[in-house]
């Protein structure tokens, strides 16, 4: 692909302002429960946004803002906002607790924070706020951002002046060690991920309608519902709270073309299917998590539709191994897609050939700088990211997933870190010991398991697993509470005290 940018380079004015330059004004860029935004009118708010970033907001180039908001079209405003001012987004998932959010804002070191009024509880209970927050979607009230955007001049804001290779996000994924990683991407990265899967693989052009699951917080989000529709001057259909009912509803009611979204909600749409109108829809995209083939078979046969399956990955900022159309082969995620290298390594770094599993090494145009530098050393080898995973290629160059590396639990699309729910649960004063694994499931390919040592004299209960699920979500995100529940009077552990998580696992 041809990936040349200039050395002086603005992701949002390339993506927005040249949109309006080639004539694109009139077109509908983003469709939503509120009612449809041209790109001409997409454009007018980034810059009123852009003007109280840089004026009453006393914001100067470089300065990090922490951005919170479901899928929404002010949400989307803010990121492009962000982005044109020449500010660094830190993105964070909606449904992060207070304690998350502070560990983030302090490593971050977030000079601002953009939230939406629905999500403020959470950002005012934690630690590292600083100063300068402005809250959008509430009552429009003083302090407001649409106060502060109703008084700045509605003149066009010209995009700050970048370089292709200045930091505009800084995006977070949960680690293993249950620490949440900063991984920062370049304006030219931001551009880059628009002209290699897209153009590629899922060919999306100005006519599509994008519509799908994952936040704008989560790089799969951003990328698939608004960067690529921007990028051809398509238009994206923003929704909050969707469940496989109500995609498959707004798939039919927006004439969707282009579906993003994790396999457990395919698979939750595929009995649904025959309920909705699904003519328009072209391409459906799965990512985040493995892609059962027993899944990508019933979609299809539903839909007549093959889905594409697409590994990517926060510190990739999107997907870089992938298939579609015939070159898709059953049980593989596909290959490289064209800008991007894979391999498959051993323990001691070097290539494993065909038909071996070996730990997937990956190099593009985008890759990761991480925020930490310890991560960096051990993550990143001579340009090549670790990504984590074990991977088996086939003789023609195919990938396939077998598991990931380390102890990441992916449930239902999402990364859970078992030591995160480790350390919720010891906070529970009937809690001694824990270990948290990943339960293979049907329904959600894993789902999280805690296997808990409870303190002399507290009997388990089946009243105390629902109430230890219910703490857990108090303490992080909802949707990494443990879905099971074990007791036990020990765990295992190493000579040095260390716990043998793959002994939990052999439990089952
Ligand atoms: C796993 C997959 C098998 C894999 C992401 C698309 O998921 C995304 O980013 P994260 O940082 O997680 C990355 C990890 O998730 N994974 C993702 N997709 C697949 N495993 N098959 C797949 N198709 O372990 C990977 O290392 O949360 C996905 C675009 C942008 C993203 N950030």
């Amino acid at each position: 692909p041809e990936l040349h940018y200039p050395d002086r380079l603005n992701c949002a004015a390339e993506l927005l302002d040249r949109a309006v330059a080639r004539g694109w004004g009139g077109r509908i860029a983003i469709r939503s429960a509120g009612g449809d935004w041209t790109y001409a009118q997409l454009q007018q708010q980034v810059d009123r946004i852009a003007q109280v970033l840089r004026g009453p907001l006393g914001l100067k180039t470089g300065n990090r803002v922490l951005l919170r908001g479901a899928n929404h079209p002010m949400m989307a405003a803010c990121v492009l906002a962000v982005l044109k001012a020449g500010l660094v987004g830190v993105p964070t998932m909606p449904l992060l607790r207070a304690r998350e959010l502070g560990a983030i804002l302090g490593k971050a070191e977030v000079n601002a924070v953009l939230c939406a009024d629905a999500l403020r509880a959470e950002l005012e209970a934690a630690d590292h706020v600083p100063a300068t927050v402005a809250y959008f979607n509430g009552d429009g009230g003083p302090g407001s951002l649409e106060m502060l955007m109703r008084d700045v001049p509605a003149t066009a804001f010209a995009a700050c002046d970048t370089s292709a290779e200045d930091v505009c996000l800084i995006s977070f994924t949960s680690g293993t060690t249950g620490v949440p990683k900063g991984t920062m991407h370049f304006h030219r990265d931001v551009l880059a991920i628009c002209d290699c899967f897209p153009r590629s693989t899922l060919k999306s052009q100005h006519d599509d309608i994008f519509i799908g699951t994952p936040p704008l917080a989560f790089t799969f989000g951003l990328g698939g519902l608004l960067l690529f529709p921007l990028r051809v001057g398509a238009s994206t259909v923003l929704l909050e709270k969707l469940t496989p009912e109500t995609l498959l509803q707004a798939i039919a009611q927006y004439r969707a073309t282009i579906c993003f979204t994790a396999p457990t909600f395919y698979r939750q749409m595929t009995p649904l299917v025959p309920k909705y109108d699904l003519s328009t829809l072209r391409k459906s995209v799965s990512a985040g998590e493995a892609l059962p083939l027993a899944t990508r078979e019933a979609w299809q046969q539903a839909t007549g539709l093959r889905m594409i399956d697409g590994i990517g990955a926060t510190e990739m900022l999107h997907i870089f191994i992938s298939a579609a159309g015939d070159d898709i082969r059953p049980g593989a995620t596909g290959k490289p897609i064209p800008g991007y290298q894979a391999c498959l390594l051993d323990l001691d770094g070097n290539p494993v050939g065909p038909g071996v599993i070996g730990r997937l090494a990956v190099k593009g145009p985008t890759g990761c700088r991480y925020l930490a530098d310890e991560r960096q050393r051990d993550y990143v080898v001579n340009g090549w990211n670790l990504t984590g995973d074990a991977y088996e290629m086939d003789a023609d160059g195919y990938f396939f997933y077998r598991s990931r590396t380390d102890d990441m639990i992916i449930s239902a699309g999402y990364n859970i870190a078992g030591p995160e729910v480790e350390d919720a649960l010891l906070r529970h004063p009937a809690v001694a010991e824990c270990g948290v694994v990943g339960k293979p499931d049907d329904e959600r390919g894993q789902i999280v398991e805690a296997y808990v040592v409870l303190k002399a004299g507290v009997e388990g209960s089946d009243a105390l697993v629902a109430e230890l699920q219910e703490f857990v979500k108090g303490q992080i995100a909802p949707y990494k509470y443990p879905r099971a529940i074990r007791f036990m009077p020990a765990l295992p552990r190493t000579e040095t005290g260390k716990l043998q998580r793959f002994k939990l696992r052999e439990q089952g």
